[in-house]
């Protein structure tokens, strides 16, 4: 294993004794560095209890999604030295129910001189007839990435590479800005890959290779190209990250996350795939949380649920980040589903609900325009739902980890006379390098039907459901520790409250 000492003491001097430790004997580094951040981390109140992340530093995107047998593998882009990226493995983690985790040994590490000397980037996870296999981008500084493979023939405990990259440049004639990523599916028997890449001058990119045997790939041309160009209606950047490809009802469905100097959202673009190219028919956002969802992946399940984690990256400064010794939260599982108006929509998968303690649940009733309500639900990490008719003309909007004076807190609001739901951050905390601006995303409601939200609460992160059309996920930081309160405000008119019930949520680890 890696461990720069001189990071890991930069992040957490008090650390540094135990990384030494650790050096002795890898596998018991990760138990051990696991108890001790795991004191030290204890009393955070950001800390996400029922969203999957590592013991302690950094993570980033979810990799190698896979169903082996009665167990889900989750692998994730890792910093085994501090909160911040660098020197990137894959963490490894297994579940049985895509809810309750165990952290298992790091999978990958990079190999001094090899060709992921620098960083196992993103990849994905097959069965290959039976043995395990991760593809995954070796990256090189400055600036060289290259598709790498490993397998496992003891249960996915230690992973044997390959000696060299599979692919080793990428097509001549291109002019990329980066060549990583990979997701693969089987056609016709065949592997297909895509790779993420950038064409120069042009945009985003996803390459197209087809193989018989993971190892020797033959370019069969970009599945689709971008246009860095365009803004509408959505702009896709200059290179395209970890791009995900699957079948979804009569469609087929390209992710994408839009990256031009960083990281920007992720796009979803659903169209028809034929002759090794894809034609889309509508883009959209994936999450109107923009960066706090990116780099998701997806994987089929047996029952034939396609479900998805993305990363939901910190919104606060790297110096705080760094004081906290860790950085990086997955999404809750979602599943990635066609709505009846036949748009791609992604929802908590139903074992979320195994999580829901103690209930709390207010009146139906009224709220008068201007006052703002205060309701018996106070928490951190809750799971709400709220059903609401708005007024015909003005906002409805509730107040969530709010102080009792109100003067801080993240305030969810649908406007009717502009169909827009905002998550509005500028007061969620009012102290801190954190981040404050707002997302939005517009939900117009047919005749009679109500808002219907499910928020989830957990310490830093907030996920929000409306309607099972729309999510916005984000990181908000409060700075008071009784801002923990629920509230409602109508401005413009009356609105109606359908139901208001919230839940205790249960961790995860097991
Ligand atoms: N993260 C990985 C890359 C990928 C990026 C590096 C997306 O493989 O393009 O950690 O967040």
């Amino acid at each position: 294993m890696l461990v720069s000492l001189k990071e890991a003491g930069e992040a957490r001097p008090g650390l540094l004794r135990l990384l030494l430790a650790c050096m002795v004997k890898e596998q018991s580094c990760f138990a051990l560095a696991e108890r001790g951040h795991q004191r030290f981390m204890l009393n955070d109140c950001h800390r996400p209890r029922y969203h999957f992340l590592p013991p302690a530093n950094w993570m980033n995107d979810p990799n190698g999604l896979i169903q082996w047998g009665d167990t889900f593998h989750l692998f994730y882009q890792y910093n085994p030295a501090g909160p911040f990226h660098r020197n990137i493995h894959w963490g490894h983690a297994t579940s049985r129910d895509l809810i309750h985790w165990q952290h298992q040994p790091i999978a990958l590490a990079p190999t001094p001189d090899g060709p992921d000397a620098d960083g196992c980037w993103s990849g994905c996870a097959v069965d290959d007839h039976g043995t395990p296999t991760l593809i995954y981008t070796g990256f090189r500084l400055p600036e060289t990435q290259q598709p790498c493979l490993a397998v496992s023939y003891d249960g996915m405990v230690t992973w044997q590479k390959w000696p060299q990259p599979i692919i080793s440049a990428p097509p001549p004639d291109l002019d990329l800005l980066g060549f990583r990523d990979h997701t693969i599916w089987r056609e016709a028997g065949c592997w297909h890959m895509l790779i993420g890449a950038g064409i120069r001058g042009q945009g985003g990119a996803a390459l197209h290779y087809s193989s018989h045997d993971l190892r020797h790939w033959k370019y069969e041309g970009p599945l689709l190209v971008g246009d860095a160009g365009q803004f509408e209606p959505i702009w896709t950047g200059t290179l395209w990250e970890c791009p995900d490809f699957f079948a979804l009802g009569d469609d087929h469905v390209l992710i994408c996350s839009v990256w031009d100097q960083r990281p920007y959202y992720t796009i979803a673009m659903q169209g028809s795939y034929g002759d090794s190219r894809f034609t889309p028919h509508t883009i959209h956002k994936l999450d109107a949380g923009d960066v706090h969802f990116y780099a998701p992946q997806t994987a089929l399940l047996r029952d034939g649920r396609r479900i998805m984690f993305g990363w939901a990256m910190e919104g606060r400064s790297e110096a705080v980040t760094r004081a906290a010794g860790w950085a990086g939260v997955m999404s809750l599982p979602r599943e990635v589903k066609l709505a009846s108006d036949g748009s791609l929509v992604t929802i908590p998968i139903a074992e979320v609900e195994r999580l829901r303690g103690v209930a709390t649940q207010a009146a139906p009733g009224y709220v008068s325009p201007g006052a703002l309500q205060w309701m018996a639900i106070q928490g951190a990490h809750l799971e709400l739902e709220f059903i609401a008719h708005p007024p015909a003309s003005g906002s409805l909007s509730i107040w969530l980890r709010a102080s009792p004076d109100g003067s801080e807190a993240t305030i969810l609001r649908y406007d009717t006379d502009t169909d827009t739901l905002t998550l509005d951050r500028s007061r969620s905390a009012l102290a801190g390098e954190v981040w404050r601006d707002s997302h939005h995303c517009l939900l117009p409601l047919t005749v009679g039907e109500p808002l219907h939200l499910r928020i989830f609460l957990d310490g830093s992160l907030i996920e929000v459901f409306a309607n099972q059309r729309r999510s916005i996920t984000s990181r908000i930081y409060p700075s008071r520790p009784d801002s923990l309160g629920v509230a409602l405000l109508a401005e413009g008119g009356r609105a109606e409250v359908v139901a208001l019930r919230a839940w205790e949520m249960a961790g995860i680890w097991e």
